[in-house]
């Protein structure tokens, strides 16, 4: 019997959701817990995804901002976004055992940062002003030796004291476009710049931007599912929206729009890299209480990668 339901072609973005780094940092909580047993205190959100971290907590995970927040003798991991040299600082003094779920990615542009400072370069960092991977990168500097640029805008106002000796470094998770201008501007305004090896952004961001990309053209709308203060996901509601398909940001099914969703007859579909598959199967399960759902997997790029734990974890 034909359905009562009216067609939707879901077109399917891949890669989506979790990277090698989100995998990584919420393998490090659960084997803590494993290890040392409940409860182990994470500092921030482990990645930025409420249905992780209430997954996490119901497992013994217990989540504060601040270091001075968790007791005496109880394990800390710090989250995949990193921390600010102080960070483990502070927990060494204080005897605390922690562990740090910093992303591999993440870490290596702090490295980047601390050398570009010993050969006595002023640094232009791109980012997003107030996201703790931006306090985690400026903390492994010395204070004023980093200068925050988020616009064109920014770059033009600017007035370093050596323009001559600059170098910039990115946040792993931006806009790909808008990163290429800004640094476009920085190069025109400081010819003499130097660029970090290779890219910061990191490949799981730049691999969702280009899958949404891929499939925008065959879409009416664009579900991305991932948290508010996730800035990767909110990248790929902005890459959507660029390319003509009005796109939403929602948490999980029960955030779904129906009335702005309306009846389309192709949706596009994706998740941040901190978002769990979990979550794709339960919206797609929603759609499919409203509509004849033919679902397809659009595939750009396979993604391969994935991080080491720390061996106080493995031994
Ligand atoms: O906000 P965000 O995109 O940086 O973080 P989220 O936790 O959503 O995704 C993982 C990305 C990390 C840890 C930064 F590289
Ligand atoms: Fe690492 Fe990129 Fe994932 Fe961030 S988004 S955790 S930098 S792999």
């Amino acid at each position: 019997m034909p359905s009562s339901r009216p067609p939707l072609q879901v077109i399917i973005a891949a890669p989506r959701g979790f990277c090698a780094g989100v995998d990584r940092a919420i393998r490090i909580v659960e084997l803590a817990i494993e290890r040392y047993g409940a409860p182990v205190y994470v500092r921030h959100e482990i990645v930025h995804n409420k249905f992780v971290v209430d997954r996490l907590r119901g497992l013994g995970a217990v989540f504060v901002e601040e270091l001075e927040e968790v007791p005496d003798g109880v394990p800390v991991v710090f989250s995949a976004h990193g921390v600010p040299k102080s960070v483990p600082a502070a927990a060494q003094d204080r005897g605390l055992d922690y562990l740090d779920a910093t992303c591999p990615l993440v870490s290596k542009v702090h490295r980047q940062a601390e050398r570009l400072i010993e050969t006595g370069r002023h640094i232009i960092f791109i980012g997003h002003a107030g996201h703790p991977e931006v306090i985690g990168t400026f903390g492994q500097v010395p204070e004023g030796s980093m200068t925050l640029v988020e616009t064109i805008e920014d770059v033009a106002r600017i007035e370093p004291a050596d323009p001559e000796n600059l170098a910039f470094l990115t946040q792993t998770t931006l806009s790909v476009d808008d990163t290429s201008a800004i640094v476009g501007a920085l190069q025109a305004r400081f010819p003499s710049i130097r660029a970090p090896r290779g890219e910061d952004i990191c490949y799981a961001t730049s691999n969702r931007q280009a899958a949404v990309k891929q499939i925008a053209l065959r879409c009416e709308r664009m579900l991305v599912i991932g948290a508010p203060n996730s800035s990767n996901s909110l990248r790929l509601v902005e890459v959507a929206e660029r390319e003509g398909v009005p796109a939403r940001l929602i948490q999980r099914a029960s955030e779904i729009d129906w009335e702005w969703l309306g009846q389309p007859a192709s949706l596009g579909l994706t998740a941040g890299a901190s978002a769990p598959e979990v979550l794709v199967q339960e919206v797609l399960e929603a759609l499919g209480t409203r509509f004849d759902v033919h679902a397809e997997e659009a595939e750009h790029t396979r993604e391969a990668l994935t991080f080491k734990l720390p061996r106080e974890l493995v031994a």
